[in-house]
């Protein structure tokens, strides 16, 4: 070593400072700070969050709070709801859909409120004046510690920043460090658009309260408070006109707290003042290093279940912008991996037990008018922000989507009583911190009685992952009520006598020669939802042994309900009537819910529905908004076809550098998802088809490697779940599955298909498989064969060749299979 650089690391190691590695796997990383909102990272520990831009002259984090919206408690049933309800329908049998979309705008949809919208806390501001001559710039986001770390130099002198949200904790951290004594000097100061006040407690301290804004009449009545408290060694602190002038320290920690006066969505009685205040106090007590750890073990636990690793390249020793621009012409199956673990890393961060589920931008927010009041659009967006929960092993993160439906099946069942005499609980199209459950913005995209019977789903894929019995008992009640809507709301249609749902629509599609109405009755979707919420609230009656006499009653409903229907081009129909148009390029694909989300479609049992669905996927085409190349990525995987599955991720891999409104659809500089503007689904939605290309649970058994792409040729995968509790990674090597590892939490029988033949290390033996797979969290549902129309023509879907094997396992065994 030579001697000047060993002085040099001999004092950086005095000084505790050093640089963050350059680069290197689940790291974002840039070479200039953030200009835009787009560029800046992502921080959060479910309930605060930041986005953190990396300018050495001026530091901005933007903060968000969770718990931080418009408005008050409030509800938005439209009353006039019975009076209208059986003309509507009356309307939509008889071909009028005009009128019946007239009736819902005016006596079925809100009539003042349309929802709140999560708020932006604001900004704390440190300004660095003599921060110039910058040179060395380095910004990154480490996903393995979720960290942000800036390092440069200016000056000659080194600096470093690192900033996390910690769960445990409950505050944000910052650490302001160089290798260089008393040359960190700056203001801090706080900033907001809804601040009351604002102002310096004492020379260590800023703090700021502020209200939430009126919107739709609804009064704002959500209070926050936000201290930084300032802990620096060496040099001084003072009062200063912005706030506090932190003059020449050696480093400086800053803790920042934030509370509201929400409780729960009926409740604004928390002492948002005391509670920010304790989280500092207990955390002011404790060093940096302390902090830190407590933060990486919390975090880890849940980000360390999973490792991915697609191979890597020359193109990943690039920013990760640059990465993003050069991917549709450059080989980086590691900025695959990346998007996948970013995707996990943003429901670690924007959902923790006992909070708020993530909402359409997760938990980050600048704007006081976000796009859709950045609240949870149930008719697709909310439910995909979860795909990734169970299968990539975050469980947890899951909860607060769970308490959202038990707080949903509180406040719709006041929305189904008003609004269409009916008993149960019913949701719309979407809803907000207050639990909304009317229709909101025009019957067009709003009159879809459907959010709660999808939302459902979530309460039974739960407990198919982890087979907790005392959670199916809890919510069972949930799952009852949700029926009892529809028990009353079904309707004949005249035609075949099927049950319906109506008024309803395909969200948020509208068939031709509809008159510009998008209500119908009978789509779908509906009769999937109807089918899935039906069947699976019986199979939880019957494994709880309760409500016998209530299984006559749904099997009765279940056999009136429509088969799917299969149109003229192949397609499978998305109305009731043949109407769709094969140039239709709409971003909803609803009437796929049966191939994806739900498992009513299969390669295996259904083969002419499967066909059919891939030509509704032909027809719609590729290239949309964000989440609906993510959710494509899922169907395609569902459809076996991986190179199909892959062109969409590049797709939605797509730099799109400008935040804000636009009309394509793909990724920002940093990974969010672009609708545009940010929407978090499509991170999501990503993350759980990128899963479903190399792992598959619905369609009884475990399918390994059932869609993986040409191109991905080596790589491994740990730590992914299945149905019945099996805990799954894979090995592979030119292509072929070269060894799995399956520990087995539950027990019962495991059933596998694999590309290519396998052998179980140790004294086990494979069965090939036949028959029924008997581990009942493996059973596919039995639907009726569906309608073809007799224009259509049917392409069979290929499916390669592959190997099933079946093998009794134990709980808390590991299994190894190897290729033969
Ligand atoms: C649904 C979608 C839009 C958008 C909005 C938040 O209405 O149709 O594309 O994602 O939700």
């Amino acid at each position: 070593m030579n001697f000047k650089l060993s002085i040099l690391t001999f004092c950086l190691f005095l000084s505790g400072f050093s640089f963050a590695q350059k680069g290197g796997k689940n790291k974002l990383w840039y070479d200039k700070p953030a200009k835009q909102w787009v560029e800046a990272l992502p921080i959060g520990n479910g309930r605060l969050a930041s986005m953190v831009f990396g300018d050495p002259s001026r530091e901005k984090l933007q903060l968000n709070e969770a718990t931080f919206w418009s408005g008050g408690p409030s509800r938005n049933d439209n009353p006039d709801g019975p009076k209208v309800l059986d003309s509507i329908r009356y309307y939509l049998f008889n071909g009028n859909y005009k009128r019946a979309q007239i009736l819902a705008d005016k006596d079925l949809t809100a009539k003042t409120l349309h929802g709140s919208a999560f708020q932006n806390i604001g900004d704390l501001i440190l300004d660095f004046k003599n921060n110039n001559d910058v040179k060395n710039y380095y910004r990154e986001l480490d996903l393995e510690k979720a960290i942000t770390t800036t390092t440069f130099s200016s000056n000659g002198i080194n600096f470093k920043r690192e900033v996390f949200a910690s769960i445990p904790d409950n505050v944000i951290v910052i650490k302001l460090s160089s290798d260089k004594k008393n040359a960190l000097s700056f203001t801090a100061n706080f900033n907001s658009e809804l601040k009351k006040n604002s102002k310096a407690l004492d020379s260590n301290t800023l703090k700021m309260d502020g209200l939430s804004s009126t919107l739709d009449g609804v009064q704002g009545q959500v209070r926050f408070n936000a201290i930084a408290k300032i802990l620096n060694k060496g040099g001084e602190t003072e009062l200063s006109e912005n706030g506090i002038s932190v003059n020449n320290a050696n480093e400086v920690t800053i803790l920042i707290s934030i509370a509201t006066n929400f409780t729960d969505y009926k409740t604004l009685d928390t002492d948002e003042v005391s509670k920010s205040k304790k989280y500092i106090v207990a955390s002011e007590q404790k060093t940096f290093n302390t902090l830190l750890k407590n933060h990486l073990v919390s975090y880890q636990k849940y980000f360390k279940r999973v490792d991915l690793d697609l191979g890597t390249s020359e193109a990943s020793k690039n920013p990760t912008d640059v990465r993003i621009k050069n991917f549709a012409t450059s080989y980086d199956p590691e900025l695959v991996a990346l998007y996948y673990q970013f995707g996990r890393y943003l429901l670690i961060s924007s959902s923790q037990p006992g909070g708020q589920p993530a909402n359409l931008q997760g938990i980050w927010n600048n704007s006081n008018k976000p796009a859709w009041d950045s609240k949870y659009t149930i008719n697709i967006n909310t439910e995909m922000n979860y795909w990734p929960a169970e299968k990539t092993n975050l469980s947890e993160m899951h909860e607060p989507l769970i308490q959202m439906v038990k707080d949903l099946s509180e406040s719709g069942k006041e929305t189904a009583k008003v609004m269409y005499n009916s008993r149960g609980w019913v949701a719309h199209h979407n809803t907000d911190i207050w639990r909304i459950t009317g229709v909101v913005d025009f019957a067009n995209a709003g009159m879809w009685p459907m959010g709660g019977a999808w939302l459902s789903q979530h309460l039974w894929e739960k407990y198919l992952y982890t087979g907790d019995k005392n959670y199916l008992k809890s919510i069972y009640p949930i799952l009852k009520s949700a029926t009892q809507f529809y028990e009353d709301f079904l309707i004949e249609e005249p035609t075949h006598q099927w049950l319906v749902v109506s008024p309803s629509m395909s969200p948020e599609n509208i068939p031709n020669g509809h008159q510009g109405s998008a209500l119908v009755s009978g789509t779908t979707m509906d009769n999937q939802l109807m089918f899935d919420l039906f069947t699976k609230t019986k199979k939880v009656a019957e494994i709880l042994s309760i409500d016998s006499d209530k299984i006559q009653i749904w099997d009765k409903i279940i056999s009136k309900l429509s088969p799917m229907k299969i149109g003229k081009y192949g397609q499978l129909q998305e109305w009731a009537e043949d109407l769709d148009n094969p140039k239709d390029n709409h971003r909803h694909v609803s009437h796929l819910y049966g191939l994806f989300p739900s498992n009513q479609i299969n390669p295996f049992t259904t083969p002419e529905l499967l066909d059919a669905s891939k030509t509704v996927l032909l027809h719609r085409g590729d290239v949309s908004t964000g989440w609906s190349m993510g959710w494509k990525v899922n169907l395609w995987a569902k459809l076996l076809d991986g190179n199909h599955a892959n062109k969409l991720i590049k797709d939605q891999l797509t730099l799109v550098e400008k935040d804000g409104w636009g009309n394509k659809g793909g990724t920002y500089p940093n990974l969010f998802d672009a609708h545009p503007p940010f929407q978090i689904d499509g991170n999501f939605g990503c993350t759980s088809g990128i899963t479903e290309m190399l792992l598959q649970t619905q369609n009884g058994f475990i399918d390994i490697l059932p869609a993986l792409p040409d191109s991905w040729k080596n790589g491994k995968i740990s730590g992914l779940k299945t149905y019945g509790d099996f805990e799954i990674s894979i090995v592979w090597e030119n292509n072929k599955v070269k060894e799995i590892t399956i520990k087995s939490n539950l027990g019962g029988n495991c059933r596998l298909r694999i590309p290519n033949e396998m052998e179980l290390t140790g004294k086990s033996k494979l069965k090939k498989a036949e028959g029924k797979n008997p581990n009942p969290f493996f059973e596919i549902p039995e639907i009726k064969k569906p309608m073809i129309s007799s224009e259509a023509k049917l392409n069979p879907v290929e499916i390669k060749e592959s190997v099933m094997y079946d093998f009794p396992t134990e709980a808390g065994k590991t299994y190894i299979l190897k290729m033969k």
